[in-house]
């Protein structure tokens, strides 16, 4: 490998190594110029193998202390911070010694959010709302980082994050009523499905303009310090987005003003049909964006439960202390379609979920579970049940106000919450469409029975 003058750490040189590499080999084929695009290690139809993916053993990350600089994280962006083992034993540094009730509500909340995710995927399969997106093999990122901050704390998530509001407390039924656009949508038709919303829980309005939640949540954070708050703010962006310019902007704001947010990527390996590879996840990791802006960086194994609280615990230390923002990358799979509108099986192997050699969030942290003797396959098997019965009542009490074409939000109210006075124009535009409701009123009530 070419000299380039500085020493550089094992995983960044081999990194550099496989660029030069590329680029060599693309060079000696064509002799002239020529770009370089990357692809997926798999396509349908491929075997899949993970075999050269670099999973340092659990325990092995050493945590800094919160007053670290952004270069004593150096190792932590660029390796993988875990605690749960291949026997589900919680082991090194970064183990949060989590104690049992932290660990029932853990697998509760991980357990109910894909219990909510796999009706609802059903219930848009009937024909009861146009759209759903589910999180599946991602639920520890939610739930534990919500558990591991205060019910205070500002969320700025993108549609991956229903855990979030399902941690809170927000009712199930209000998420399915908005899900089935019914006339007690909470959102009153204004947005799509899962773009929820909720200020009573902290949840700032889902965009679907992907990338706006770092920005929104670097400026909420800044605000709160200003304010002389005592609340953070936590944000989430997907491997994909972070190509949009708004991840950069708010890394910058960031680190020059200290702002206490935790800036979280999900990595979970695609972006609709796009692998991590077009976001620049093969050049280097994620985590280590934030180095080049003088963030502390963390990279951690987004399906290891533990892992995921202790990261967010010490960023949140640090932002609390007015030490700044921490950048994590959450390193995990997503198991399901993208959305209920992607077919999966045209563009990676049909196998590919179930050999993500990090496993599944649920399983490892029920692992560890039985493993410290406070959890037992009959109540898992029970909760199990417990928690679709909870989800079918949810949904059977939504559908009382109807589901998807059936009954709507009443049309006087799509005006409202947009302004704090209703301005002219909007008053003219809602007299028209009441004018208009009427006539077809009128109209139907002249047809004669066919
Ligand atoms: C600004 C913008 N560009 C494109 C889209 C279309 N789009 C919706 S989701 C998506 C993929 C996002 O992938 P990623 O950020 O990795 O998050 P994931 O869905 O995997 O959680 C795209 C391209 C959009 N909604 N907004």
């Amino acid at each position: 490998m070419r000299k380039i003058g500085v020493d550089l750490p094992g995983d960044l040189a081999d990194q550099v190594a496989m660029v030069v590499k590329d680029r060599e080999r693309v060079m000696s084929k064509t002799g002239s110029l020529s770009l370089y695009i990357p692809e997926p290690i798999a396509r349908p139809g491929d075997a899949v193998d993970f075999r050269g993916m670099k999973v340092p053993p659990a325990g092995e990350a050493v945590r800094p202390p919160v007053d670290c600089t952004a270069e004593a994280t150096h190792g932590l962006a660029h390796g993988l911070i875990r605690v749960l083992d291949d026997d589900g034993a919680a082991v090194g540094d970064w183990d949060p010694h989590a104690d049992e009730a932290l660990l029932q509500r853990g697998l509760r909340a991980m357990m109910l959010v894909r219990a909510f995710d796999d009706r609802m995927y059903r219930q848009q399969r009937q024909g009861k709302t146009s759209f759903y997106v589910k999180c599946t093999g991602e639920e520890a990122v939610a739930t534990a980082q919500t558990l591991a901050l205060s019910a205070e704390d500002m969320c700025f998530p993108t549609y991956r994050q229903q855990g979030v509001l399902i941690t809170r407390g927000y009712p199930l039924v209000e998420m399915m009523n908005q899900c089935y656009s019914n006339a007690r949508d909470p959102m009153k038709g204004r947005q799509l499905p899962v773009l929820y919303s909720s200020k009573a829980h902290g949840f700032f309005t889902v965009s679907g303009n992907l990338g706006t939640q770092f920005s929104q949540a670097v400026g909420w954070a800044m605000a709160s310090a200003y304010k002389g708050d005592t609340r953070l703010a936590y944000a989430y962006i997907g491997d994909g987005s972070t190509a949009e310019g708004d991840f950069h902007q708010a890394l910058l704001f960031a680190s020059v003003y200290r702002a206490p947010v935790i800036l979280n990527i999900v990595n979970n390996q695609w972006a609709i049909s796009a692998f991590q590879g077009i976001a620049g996840g093969e050049q280097a990791s994620f985590a280590s964006r934030g180095l080049g802006y003088g963030l502390p960086s963390l990279r951690v194994d987004g399906n290891d439960f533990l892992a995921v609280y202790a990261v967010t615990r010490w960023a949140a230390e640090r932002a609390r202390a007015n030490l700044g923002a921490t950048l994590i990358e959450l390193f995990t799979y997503r198991a399901s379609a993208h959305s209920t509108s992607d077919d999966p099986s045209r563009y990676r192997p049909a196998e590919e979920s179930a050999s993500w050699p990090l496993g599944d969030p649920i399983a490892r942290l029920k692992q560890h579970m039985l493993k410290l003797g406070v959890w037992s396959p009959e109540q898992h098997a029970a909760l199990e049940a417990e928690l679709t019965e909870v989800v079918r009542a949810a949904s059977r009490e939504a559908e009382k106000a109807g589901v998807l074409g059936v009954t709507r939000p009443p049309v006087e109210e799509m005006f409202d919450d947009v302004y704090k006075d209703r301005p002219w124009h909007l008053d003219r535009q809602l007299a028209e469409v009441l004018e208009a409701v009427e006539a077809r009123a009128a109209r139907a009530s002249k047809t004669p029975d066919a």
